[in-house]
């Protein structure tokens, strides 16, 4: 029987609540849910693909346990699985210490897995080893509204958005990132047209589209910029002193710091104009109500803490913070990241927003524990802490829900590290991501609609996740893996006391978290999983006494300071550690795309997730390419002082000279090579140790790799792809991906030097299904160039080029097309593989709801229709949304013919 199940969407940190459409056992579809106040309804196009996403092939299943290095894992019983964990990990704390063992988790765990892991290291284990890809993420912010303000917590609501009269965006691209937020925004702006929007980040992304001003500044020059502002802000009188002298320390010394950045200089550092520095002050000075967002242009960077204080110095000294439509309003970005920061899963933090370098905060949570004490050796932070795997102090490491043989930055070290660590387990919704290859136990995790627990959204309101259909195979809640873990590991490190972890269910874990907060600027201790089901999710704090949540923060001037009073903090502008130099001239930049989600593993199942952006792509600016005489869809090798990676190029209109961008999707499993972050670098923040990730030092130049490789096969995308993609390893390039809608194709591009020999080559045609039926074939051994394609009932089932590969879109068209007509057949039996005339569409599609190219976009703007005309007549821009912007730009660029 058809139910819903209302839930929240797993992927970013605007918490959208969608409803589940399923029978119990099979999810059928998922749409917003009109009652959840952070979407009312809404959803973007990975929300509403939800249900397309997860193929079971891809998913882990079983517990899979490897007995040594070289051998292969084997299926096992849960049982057995924890029971030699907790051995390893028993056995390595009595000889190592408890320090020789450590956790890295994320931020997309839900507040209940959290709570427990954090109650298995600190308590049970006895370390502080426990950190998250939160580090990579959200760590700046952390450490920015701390020490300005006090405490880790946003202050202001999604409604500010509609509230205020001046928006700053701040190295985030809300359009890709936080599309439902954007879609609020675009809806305000629409309504009141003077509210100003300015964007500062480097490239100019979709989210410029609403701006009435884009600061296109250098890479890492966000400080100089905030301290130019104020400079002017000071000089203009634009400063609430009210405001200042009553809530605030400090503003004395940051006048005398900000005094050099005057306008001219800060001009030249950024690289934009005097005129458009001005404007951006003045729009903040005179605004009424003046908001902030930001996002991970600003965290990840060697001196996102000082951007992230910078940038509340505005607010601080504008007095625009706990008044509607204004404040400094992080975003975040994964779905749980904040709940994470709750309950202390930062090496350095406890929790209920505690430190664990505070020991007066360690004694309070070791009595709620009844533990004799918490561990007082610091905890090591992500970068850190692989250093330590690697260094071989950390013994056993286990990783749950977080890819960093994919995420963490230079990724050679990653692997080498993880490859040579004694004991790794990965606890795993899907066995086909980077770091399972290197899990000695392999723990399968239930996942998105198969879990039941709490989230906390960027705008602190706690949702209930709600599960609608059981976990595949034998596939379990985070929680409940680790708790069961965690109860054998006492048995041998704790015998004969009362268990820490008699925990029957995830509102459990959550009861005994709550009180935890009470008291504390987060108190949460007036919510439980029930009431969020009678109020709906809330905002906190929520106290006991309460009967709704809170909007808004220090709306009555006062800070969780010691003094009571805000931070105003003085620091001077430290460039990006990687600066451009003759060896190395590009910057690169790296960050997401509209509709995929960091290292694909879910919406790498959905071939209609590819449809935006079919592969990894460098994009440069045209100048830059010119320069190198490279021309659009060229293969390059990318280099920077970590390593290099192949890919092909293409022009960017939106990138500035001396900058290039890559999505930070592709990792190992989609593109030959460790991905993205082959490149980047691991140097961190000072204090938040976030790395930065957004500015490597590279250099650019073609390669020629004359034998070329292109195929296409649909059904059992998953599989074939497991057995395909180890058969590509000989070449110096190979790139997979999905297509099609109703019937998901895998396709392959592939290059090398020479032709593979004969029997990896006929290796790959039968992984294809090309070695046999009813399949059409031409072989010119002389120029080592073949083709290949299956026909059955009419259609092109599968089918592939070798040597040369001219004729891959058309015959890729072909196949979305449904056709196998005469012109095929007459190609198929010519010697060359050109394909015959005509022009060949790119396949790009704008808008997934709806299934609308982008040439039919273009088609349509040619014939002079309007966005509302596109609507009407295409379809496009009328479900998710998420296509609008780039809609617009194209009719800006392709003005409608009179
Ligand atoms: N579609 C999609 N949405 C996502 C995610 C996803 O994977 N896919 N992931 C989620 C997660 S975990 C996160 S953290 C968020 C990230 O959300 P965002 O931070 O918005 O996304 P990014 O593309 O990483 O980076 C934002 C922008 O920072 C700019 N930038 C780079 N360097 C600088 C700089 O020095 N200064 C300034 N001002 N800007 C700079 C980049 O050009 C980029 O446009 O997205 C969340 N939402
Ligand atoms: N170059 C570059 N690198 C970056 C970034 C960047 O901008 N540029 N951004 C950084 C940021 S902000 C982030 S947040 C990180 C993200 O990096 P990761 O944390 O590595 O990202 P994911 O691929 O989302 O990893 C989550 C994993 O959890 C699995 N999973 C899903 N649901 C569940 C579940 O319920 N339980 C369990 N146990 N597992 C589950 C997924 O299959 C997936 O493999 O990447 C960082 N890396
Ligand atoms: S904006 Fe999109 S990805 Fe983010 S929570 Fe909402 S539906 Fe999910
Ligand atoms: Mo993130």
């Amino acid at each position: 029987m058809r139910q819903t199940t209302a839930s929240t969407c797993c992927y970013c940190g605007v918490g959208c609540g969608v409803l589940i459409e399923h029978d119990g056992a099979h999810i059928f579809d998922v749409a917003g849910d009109p009652n959840h106040p952070a979407n009312f309804g809404k959803l973007c196009s990975k929300g509403s693909t939800l249900h397309l996403t997860g193929d079971l092939d891809a998913r882990a299943l079983y517990p899979e346990l490897r007995l040594g290095k070289g051998l292969a894992r084997a299926r096992t019983g849960w049982d057995s699985a924890l029971d030699h964990a907790a051995k390893v990990f028993a056995d390595t704390i009595a000889e190592h210490g408890p320090d020789s063992v450590a956790f890295y988790i994320s931020g997309q765990l839900l507040t209940e897995d959290y709570y427990a892991f954090n109650k298995l290291a600190r308590a049970l284990v006895g370390t502080n080893n426990i950190d998250s890809n939160s580090r990579l993420c959200m760590s700046s912010a952390v450490v920015g509204y701390k020490r300005s303000l006090g405490a880790d917590a946003p202050p202001c609501s999604y409604e500010d958005i509609e509230l205020s009269d001046c928006l700053l965006i701040v190295g985030s691209n809300m359009a890709y990132a936080h599309p439902v937020l954007f879609r609020r925004l675009e809806e305000a702006k629409a309504k009141r047209p003077e509210m100003k929007v300015i964007v500062v980040d480097p490239r100019r992304t979709d989210t410029c589209d609403l701006a009435d001003l884009h600061l296109p500044i250098l890479p890492g020059t966000d400080v100089v910029l905030f301290h130019g502002i104020l400079h002017i802000l000071l000089w203009e009188g634009w400063i609430d002193r009210d405001f200042v002298e009553a809530h605030t320390d400090g503003f004395d010394e940051l006048k005398r710091t900000v005094r050099d950045y005057n306008p001219a200089m800060v001009a030249e550092l950024c690289g934009i104009g005097i005129e458009q520095l001005q404007r951006c002050a003045r729009m903040i000075g005179t605004a009424q109500g003046f908001l902030s967002l930001w996002c991970m242009g600003v965290n990840q960077s060697t001196a996102g803490s000082a951007k992230n204080s910078a940038l509340i110095n505005l607010h601080l000294a504008t007095g625009h913070i706990g008044k509607p439509g204004a404040g400094p309003f992080s975003l975040t970005g994964q779905p749980n990241a904040m709940g994470g920061r709750e309950t202390g899963s930062l090496s350095n933090l406890l929790p209920g927003h505690r430190e664990a370098g505070n020991a007066a905060h360690r004694g309070e949570v070791a009595a709620y524990w009844g533990v004799p004490a918490l561990p007082d050796t610091p905890g090591l932070s992500a970068i850190e802490l692989f250093e330590a795997v690697r260094g071989g102090k950390v013994k056993a490491l286990w990783i749950a829900c977080t890819n960093p043989a994919q995420s963490m930055p230079d990724q050679h070290s990653i692997h080498e590290t993880l490859a040579t660590c004694p004991f790794v387990v990965v606890q795993e919704a899907f066995a086909t991501t980077e770091t399972c290859r290197y899990a000695d136990l392999l723990l399968p995790a239930a996942s998105w609609g198969e879990k039941e627990g709490t989230v906390t959204n960027s705008e602190r309101r706690v949702s209930h996740v709600r599960r609608a259909i059981p976990a595949p195979g034998e596939a379990r809640a985070d929680w409940s893996i680790t708790c069961d873990f965690a109860r054998r590991l006492e048995k041998l490190i704790r015998p004969g006391q009362p268990s820490l972890f008699a925990f029957e269910d995830a509102a459990a874990l959550f009861d005994e978290y709550k009180l935890l907060t009470q008291g504390r600027d987060l108190d949460l201790s007036g919510l439980s999983h029930a009431l969020i089901d009678r109020l709906g999710p809330q905002q906190w704090p929520f106290p006991a006494d309460r009967e709704q949540g809170t909007p808004r923060l220090y709306v009555d001037g006062k800070f969780p300071t010691e003094t009571g009073r805000a931070r105003f903090l003085a620091e001077h502008y430290q460039a990006p550690k990687e600066q451009r130099e003759a060896r190395f001239p590009l910057t690169l930049n790296t960050g997401r795309l509209r509709d995929h989600w960091h290292g694909m593993s879910r919406t790498g199942t959905a071939a209609r997730l590819f449809g935006h952006v079919e592969e990894a792509l460098l994009s440069m600016n045209a100048d830059d390419m010119r320069r190198r005489r490279l021309l659009d869809g060229q293969l390059v090798r990318v280099r920077s002082r970590r390593g290099e990676l192949l890919l092909p190029v293409q022009k960017d209109d939106s990138l500035a000279p001396g900058q290039a961008f890559m999505p930070m999707h592709w990792g190992n499993r989609f593109l030959k090579g460790l991905g993205v972050n082959r490149l980047t670098l691991p140097s961190v923040d000072p204090l938040s140790k976030q790395p930065e990730l957004k500015h490597a030092g590279i250099d650019v130049e073609k390669v020629e790799l004359p034998w070329q490789f292109f195929a296409l096969v649909e059904g059992a995308v998953q599989k074939r792809f497991e057995s395909l993609r180890p058969l590509f390893e000989g070449f110096a390039y190979a790139s997979f991906s999905l297509t099609g809608r109703d019937r998901p194709a895998l396709v392959i591009r592939a290059a090398c030097n020479e032709a593979p020999d004969a029997t990896q080559l006929a290796q790959i045609e039968q992984c294809l299904g090309l070695d046999e039926g009813p399949v059409v074939a031409y072989d010119d051994p002389r120029r080592a160039v073949g083709k290949r394609v299956r026909i059955e009932e009419g259609r092109i089932v599968a089918l592939s080029l070798s040597g040369e590969t001219a004729a891959r879109d058309w015959l890729k068209q072909l196949w979305h097309d449904g056709t196998a007509d005469q012109a095929l057949r007459r190609w198929l039996l010519a010697p060359l593989s050109t394909p015959p005339g005509g022009a060949v569409r790119t396949g790009k599609t704008l808008c997934n709801c709806m299934n609308v190219s982008q040439e039919a976009v273009c088609a349509g703007i040619e014939r002079g229709l309007d966005l509302n005309g596109l609507k009407r007549e295409l379809g496009c821009g009328t479900s998710c949304g998420s296509c609008v912007p780039e809609i617009k730009r194209l009719l800006t660029k392709q003005p409608a013919v009179a």
